[in-house]
């Protein structure tokens, strides 16, 4: 019965602002009017605002505010990213399903939402805030062909899919600061972590977590983050349905991935260097061997970042954190 929901979506995805009958449903979907009508009903519990017309039909006019997996399926136009969605009201971390989900065999593109994450990390067992109905807090099962070695990669490509699907759909703009942080004006709107199932030389999955700020005030955020931190509601001031923008992002990763695995690295680095602001800065890189001070000069074809330090001596960075000295 959850595909009569399913197909009902589809229906009215593929008839954007068409009456569909109870009927046609019914025919479409091979079930009965009734089963159809309790459909509705339930999308309606929902949070779907539905219109009904006599002799003409259904037609959603708007979906709900909070996140359920029908209202990222909703009007998604991606072949396999993002279909497969897992979503749960409260959960430790995103992260942690995703991995469990990935070592049953989950299909590649399946994600995992949660409108909120009592253990949400960032790196090196960081905490990442995750209040409840306030952003996106998702993880990503994609299972590239790829040696361990070229993981990096990954994370870059999605650093830019994120930056391009949120510019899309709400106009923001956000720079990267290497690896995958999203900054604007300084100021951290989005973090990535990524996490694999491995053996000796191959990527089994990626997991590979996503957390945005959309709907926070000021307020919402905890005090030590409050200067540091931002939001899509802060930058707009605007309240933004927040499953519109995971469609957003979950199309621009599509888009890039498929452009990956046809023609490599190549153009996603072109890409991800022009929304860089690392690039071409004095910078200090916090690895846990130590501190690095020197002149971000580019990023390999791994995605390593390298450092021309005050001798002239270039250091590959795997791993660290970035402070911008202004
Ligand atoms: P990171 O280690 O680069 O950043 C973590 C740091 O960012 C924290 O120490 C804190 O200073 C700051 N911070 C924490 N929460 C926020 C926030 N909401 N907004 C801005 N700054 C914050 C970045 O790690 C990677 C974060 C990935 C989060 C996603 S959410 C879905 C998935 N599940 C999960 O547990 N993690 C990922």
């Amino acid at each position: 019965s959850s595909d009569i929901r399913k197909g009902l979506i589809e229906a009215f995805t593929n008839n954007p602002n068409q009456y569909l009958s109870g009927e046609s449903l019914a025919e479409l979907l091979g079930c009965s009017r009734t089963a159809i009508w309790k459909h509705i009903e339930a999308l309606r519990q929902d949070g779907f605002i539905l219109e009904a017309v006599r002799k003409k039909g259904y037609r959603i006019i708007s979906s709900p505010e909070k996140i359920v997996p029908d209202n990222i399926l909703f009007g998604l136009n991606t072949s396999y990213i993002g279909r497969n969605v897992h979503f749960e009201e409260t959960v430790d971390s995103t992260q942690n399903i995703a991995q469990k989900l990935a070592l049953e065999g989950a299909v590649e593109g399946t994600l995992v939402v949660a409108e909120e994450q009592i253990g949400g990390r960032g790196r090196l067992e960081r905490k990442w805030q995750s209040p409840k109905y306030k952003g996106i807090w998702m993880s990503l099962i994609l299972k590239p062909a790829i040696p361990i070695m070229k993981t990096p990669q990954l994370t870059l490509l999605i650093a830019v899919a994120v930056v391009q699907g949120i510019q899309d759909v709400t106009g923001v703009q956000a720079d990267i600061k290497w690896p995958n942080d999203l900054l604007v004006n300084g100021k951290k709107l989005t973090g990535i972590l990524t996490e694999m199932q491995a053996d000796s030389d191959r990527v089994h999955s990626l997991i590979i977590g996503i957390g945005i700020n959309v709907n926070q005030q000021l307020e919402d955020f905890e005090e030590e983050l409050q200067s540091s931190a931002t939001s899509i509601y802060l930058e707009t001031k605007t309240s933004w349905d927040r499953a519109i923008i995971i469609q957003g992002i979950m199309k621009q990763i599509e888009k890039l991935y498929l452009l990956y695995l046809e023609k490599g690295f190549y153009p996603i680095k072109l890409l991800w260097e022009s929304y860089s602001i690392s690039l071409g800065q004095k910078v200090r890189a916090n690895t846990l061997n130590g501190s690095i001070f020197g002149l971000a000069k580019g990023i390999t074809d791994d995605g390593v970042l390298l450092l021309e330090d005050d001798q002239g001596e270039v250091h590959s960075i795997y791993s660290a954190d970035i402070l911008m000295e202004t």
